[in-house]
């Protein structure tokens, strides 16, 4: 009897509902913890903190419900909906990009009309349902056992929201005692995730994001002198060897799309080369080919290799600075170089408004873009994934590029071998990887064909005669398979595991610099894509010494010899870093002397703050370096093939009439 009076006491309140909506909740998120992120918990205080981070958003928000005296579980059940859906949302991103939604991103997607498109659906499955199995149950509950539960006070809501902020606190607290400055220096999302939560995390990003909205109205002339100061201090003067050897030549630059460096004389198990024609290029002789080369990118991929080729800044910690910063000011190559008599056009076979490109481009003063409307995209075969496949794309592309104003700089964004690298079975002869993972096994078959298509693009620039007068600039935008084919790169790899300095190696991708006349050869210096836009403007002959920018001249002699990641970690000759970690690069091992290089990491996260306070605050509209103009990006318009010639077929309709 005793015993039914306290079970009917308890399905009457609805703080008991409350309580199994946040236990539900905490366990859910946690098991989302465990077996989906991977957020490298390598402490048992960080082992803690992750498992106590859902209880404080849980009371918080879930408790918000019991303001509402009549529609407490209903709003229960709602709130709890919302943030299973917010902790799914980024389950799926996580699936793909190994990182966490920012609120950039979100915006971001309407200008790439939601980066994950089609991918979306192959990360969902079925099971993860799982995700919202809370939200059912405590809809089935509030219809049966809770039915009639009601909330006799609001002030229980000042108890759980006392409570609430109290585990925040102790939660920070604890977090900030393994990381110091967690919330002031962190340019690495995971660590946020692991230790205030996946919740947590969204928040934070979103304060993030109106600060540095506010920094740019706040920043004044006054904050460039601080960054003047470090520029001068880093600035790599040119080798003489080098300097102005290829002056008044035209430039090439061709982002291979997800190329990594560990194809380069990477041979099948039955002896073929992947990439032969790239090979051949690194070892004639007559091409640098840099193989300590890293990407630096952020979430915004090629747009951020882009940036990064042509400002010597790096790209945001969140989002891609193509579509956030597009209205700064910038003192961009193409910029420079269009006041030195050249002229000068993108090319790509995907719609111009895809990373915001045709509103950047104007931002860095490129004269023309030619996007998908000037490619044949409509022939049954020439496409895949984002738009033109690389071999219709370098054929279609000459006669414009031959249109050119000479001297031009160029840029050719190929893209066929994009995520998830199918190829079209007509496409290729050459065999596909037994890794026993698909995307892995397709990149092979991928690269070899981008591969193909490169040789048949140099080949038409030395039929034409513009190779003999061009500088050519390849490079890998960014890595094309990520942690999560991790078990298939161990065996491509030969090697037992991919242990956290292989997956640093992972990051090299290939940078060529071809010059006519000009012996090359293979470099192995350190360097990331900040650097090769003071190494390519030197061999143009123009002294970068007053440009606000972070990379040194990879054939200077006094080149920095290290490439830093966009979350802080880096390589250099005898230390690769790693959240922190301090391995040797060769053996995988930690260092004996981890002190040694704080002072390293220090100086890569400044390095990263100056550059954020750049693009922030906007600041290269305090500063324009001696003998440039300050450009207009208004004054660039991108006609498409047939702009303006409506009016003009109309002219000659009623001519012939
Ligand atoms: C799309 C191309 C590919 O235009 O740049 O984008 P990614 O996903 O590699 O950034
Ligand atoms: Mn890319």
């Amino acid at each position: 009897m005793e015993k039914n009076k306290l079970i009917k006491k308890l399905e009457n309140s609805n703080i008991v509902f409350f309580a199994i909506a946040v236990i539900l909740f905490w366990i859910k998120t946690y098991a989302a913890y465990q077996s989906e992120f991977k957020l490298g918990i390598d402490n048992n205080l960080q082992k803690f903190l992750l498992a106590i981070n859902p209880i404080s958003t849980a009371l918080f928000f879930i408790g918000l419900a019991l303001l509402s005296k009549k529609h407490a579980k209903k709003l229960m059940i709602s709130i709890n909906f919302l943030l299973s859906f917010v902790l799914y949302a980024n389950i799926v991103y996580y699936r793909f990009f190994n990182d966490f939604i920012t609120v950039p991103v979100l915006m971001q997607a309407k200008s790439n009309a939601g980066q994950l498109g089609d991918s979306a659906n192959s990360l969902m499955n079925l099971l993860d349902i799982f995700y919202f199995t809370d939200t059912i149950i405590l809809i089935v509950l509030a219809l049966t056992v809770f039915k009639k539960a009601v909330s006799k006070t609001r002030k229980s809501y000042q108890v759980v929201l006392l409570l609430s902020v109290s585990t925040f606190l102790f939660n920070l607290g604890l977090a900030e005692k393994d990381r110091p400055q967690l919330l002031s220096r962190s340019f690495d999302r995971n660590y946020l995730v692991k230790y205030l939560g996946a919740y947590n995390f969204t928040i934070y990003d979103a304060i993030q994001n109106i600060r540095t909205s506010s920094e740019r109205a706040m920043a004044s002339s006054s904050d460039i002198t601080n960054i003047q100061n470090y520029r001068t201090a880093h600035y790599a003067p040119p080798n003489p060897a080098y300097f102005g050897k290829a002056k008044g030549m035209n430039v090439i630059y061709v982002s291979l799309e997800s190329f990594q460096n560990f194809m380069i004389d990477y041979k099948m198990p039955d002896g073929q080369e992947v990439t032969p024609f790239l090979n051949s290029l690194a070892h004639d002789g007559s091409t640098f080919y840099f193989d300590n080369f890293y990407h630096q990118t952020g979430q915004g991929k090629t747009s951020d290799a882009e940036f990064l080729m042509e400002n010597s800044l790096y790209p945001l910690g969140q989002g891609a600075v193509f579509v956030n910063k597009a209205q700064n000011t910038y003192q961009a190559t193409p910029a420079i170089l269009g006041q030195q008599g050249y002229s000068s056009a993108v090319f790509h076979g995907n719609y111009k408004t895809f990373w915001n490109r045709n509103v950047m481009y104007k931002a860095l003063g490129y004269d023309q873009f030619y996007d998908a409307e000037y490619y044949d995209m409509n022939t049954p075969g020439n496409t895949k994934n984002y738009g033109m496949k690389d071999k219709p794309f370098f054929q279609e592309s000459m006669p414009m590029l031959e249109g050119l104003k000479k001297p031009f700089y160029t840029k050719f964004i190929s893209l066929s071998n994009h995520f998830p690298f199918e190829m079209d079975q007509q496409d290729t002869n050459f065999p596909a990887g037994d890794y026993g993972d698909s995307v892995v096994n397709n990149y092979f078959q991928s690269a070899h064909y981008m591969d193909e298509a490169l040789k048949q693009f140099f080949d038409a620039l030395k039929a034409d005669g513009l190779y003999d007068n061009t500088v050519i600039v390849l490079y890998g935008d960014h890595y094309g398979l990520s942690e999560n084919h991790n078990t298939a790169m161990a065996k491509v790899l030969g090697v037992p595991k991919i242990t956290p300095a292989i997956n640093a190696q992972l990051q090299e991708v290939p940078l060529y610099i071809h010059v006519p006349g000009v012996k090359g050869g293979v470099q192995h210096q350190y360097g990331g894509e900040v650097d090769v836009r003071p190494t390519l403007l030197h061999l143009l002959g123009i002294d970068t010494k007053d440009y606000i920018e972070f990379g040194s001249d990879l054939l200077s002699k006094s080149h920095r010899n290290w490439a830093l990641f966009r979350n802080g970690d880096f390589v250099s000759p005898g230390v690769t870093a790693i959240g922190e970690k301090y391995y040797n690069p060769v053996t995988g091992e930690l260092l004996p002397d981890q002190k040694a290089y704080k002072s390293t990491s220090n100086e890569v996260n400044t390095e990263l703050q100056m550059s954020d306070e750049v693009v922030n605050k906007d600041l290269l509209r305090f500063y324009t370096p001696q003998g440039f103009k300050p450009i207009n990006p208004n004054a660039y318009s991108y006609l498409g093939p047939n702009d303006g010639k409506s009016k003009k077929a109309k002219t000659k309709t009623s001519a012939t009439e």
